[in-house]
């Protein structure tokens, strides 16, 4: 759950939930196939988790001082978080910490001070650096572990880290019995010789001296890799080893003055595919990859088209109309949240308004869902078949992402609303079908007239 929630986004979120626990209620009287049933839960649990079971991803960091551990915060939300450079290291580190920016936090445990070893700590001479770090993990499991290596080091003093590592791994899994994905970075890539070529600008530099700045990059990836593969207790955990830069720089006010960043999308789109569910709104709102955004935002539109057209098998006519409007304002509200946005009800209504052709917002506001119903009804009146529930659900996810994640004007969001509704209209079609085999030797629901 996000923090610094709203009173308005508190609202929103019980609108979803109450929505959501009404399409689970329905679930359980439809006459559905039961794989159908599966497969509709199995999309609702996305919708819960993504929409209202969000929690700061969780990544503890492992490195030595000046590996770039507060850099890497930064970089990933792209802004100034966390304090960087020289701050005297402490004792007694080996706190789970929240860096927050207004789009939501990532808690992160920062392992500053793990190279001092066995020395032991001022406030408790009992416990080394390394103990001070295995509490924290105990509280609380990381979703990844990153292991931070200056890429102008990864020779020295490699192997004592990855000893380290050892231990935390085993800490985790004795008290978890996870053992979490391990992400190997070789960070400031940028000053590997040739020192002045610009990989972030690498299209502006002469070819051969890219080339010979990546192979460098190459070889320090390798050579990381060859130590990680060689410990058995940590090589079945590597999903990614990668050279990179994070390299930003900021004004005394925080304001950015300049970003060398390299390659650390790739690192979000690798962080992204192995965290669980929970973490991957606040992540995508956070690191603001546009790719991770639309994808979590596809999921979301299908997984919602697939839920209202199992909604619309319902053979009660109000029963279907109500929840399948809520449910595209949910989705509406949900990938504008995913672009950054607080969770809205009255945009996303105002939102699905503006699609429908002469719903003005105003209208939406006075009349509410009847008003809203045509966007996805127009012959209403009876049923919504199954087909249209699912290509107009599409449709409004389509739209949606080509307003909130695209930045288009509201004409471009219609025309993406008509597009994508054609588009589906032939698997809606295959989707209602699917729905109405599920149904047990039941009539099938009557036919819709639109
Ligand atoms: N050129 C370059 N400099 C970097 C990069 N990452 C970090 N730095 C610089 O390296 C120094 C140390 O970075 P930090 O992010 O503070 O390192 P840290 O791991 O948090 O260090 P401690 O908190 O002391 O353990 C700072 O001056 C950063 O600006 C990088 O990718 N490229
Ligand atoms: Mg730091």
């Amino acid at each position: 759950m996000p923090d610094r929630e709203t009173e308005d986004e508190a609202k929103m979120r019980r609108v979803i939930a109450e929505n959501i626990r009404r399409v689970e209620e329905m679930l359980q009287f439809l006459p559905l196939h039961p794989e159908t049933v599966k497969d509709v839960r199995a999309k609702v649990g996305l919708l819960r988790t993504i929409l209202l079971e969000q929690r700061a991803p969780a990544f503890a960091l492992v490195g030595r001082r000046g590996a770039g551990k507060s850099s890497l915060v930064n970089a990933l939300f792209g802004a100034k978080v966390a304090e960087v450079g020289h701050v005297k290291s402490q004792t007694g580190q080996g706190k789970w910490f929240d860096y927050r920016s207004e789009r939501g936090a990532i808690s992160v445990l920062d392992t500053r001070g793990i190279q001092e070893g066995s020395r032991p700590t001022e406030d408790d001479p009992a416990k080394d650096a390394v103990a001070s770090i295995l509490a924290p993990l105990r509280r609380k499991v990381p979703d990844v572990i990153l292991f931070l290596v200056k890429a102008t080091e990864a020779d020295s003093g490699v192997d004592a880290d990855l000893a380290v590592l050892e231990r935390i791994y085993a800490e985790i899994e004795r008290e978890h019995r996870f053992r979490p994905p391990l992400v190997a970075i070789a960070t400031h890539c940028d000053v590997l010789e040739p020192k002045g070529t610009r990989l972030h600008l690498a299209s502006a530099e002469p070819r051969e001296e890219v080339d010979e700045k990546l192979a460098r990059v190459s070889e320090v990836e390798h050579h990381l890799e060859t130590k990680i593969k060689a410990r058995p207790k940590l090589a079945p955990h590597l999903v990614w080893t990668r050279g990179l830069s994070s390299y930003m720089s900021f004004r005394e006010g925080g304001e950015l003055r300049g970003d060398e960043r390299w390659r650390v999308d790739e690192l979000v789109g690798t962080l992204f595919k192995h965290m669980p569910d929970a973490g991957r709104g606040t992540f995508v709102r956070i690191a603001r990859v546009r790719g991770l955004q639309e994808q979590l935002a596809t999921d979301l539109t299908r997984a919602t088209a697939v839920i209202c057209t199992g909604v619309a098998a319902v053979p009660i006519p109000v029963a279907d109309v109500f929840p399948i409007t809520a449910m595209q304002m949910a989705l509406v509200a949900g990938i504008a949240w995913l672009s950054g946005r607080p969770l809205d009800k009255k945009a996303a209504a105002e939102f699905l308004g503006a699609m429908g052709a002469n719903v003005g917002a105003a209208v939406v506001l006075r009349e509410g869902f009847r008003a809203l119903m045509k966007v996805v009804a127009p012959g209403l009146g009876s049923m919504i078949s199954g087909a249209i529930a699912f290509a107009g659900t599409m449709a409004v996810g389509a739209a949606a992402r080509q307003y909130f994640l695209r930045g288009g004007s509201i004409d471009d969001a219609r025309r993406a609303f008509a597009d994508a509704k054609a588009a589906a209209e032939e698997e809606g079609k295959r989707q209602e079908e699917e729905v109405r085999r599920g149904m047990n030797g039941s009539p099938p629901p009557p036919a819709s007239d639109a």
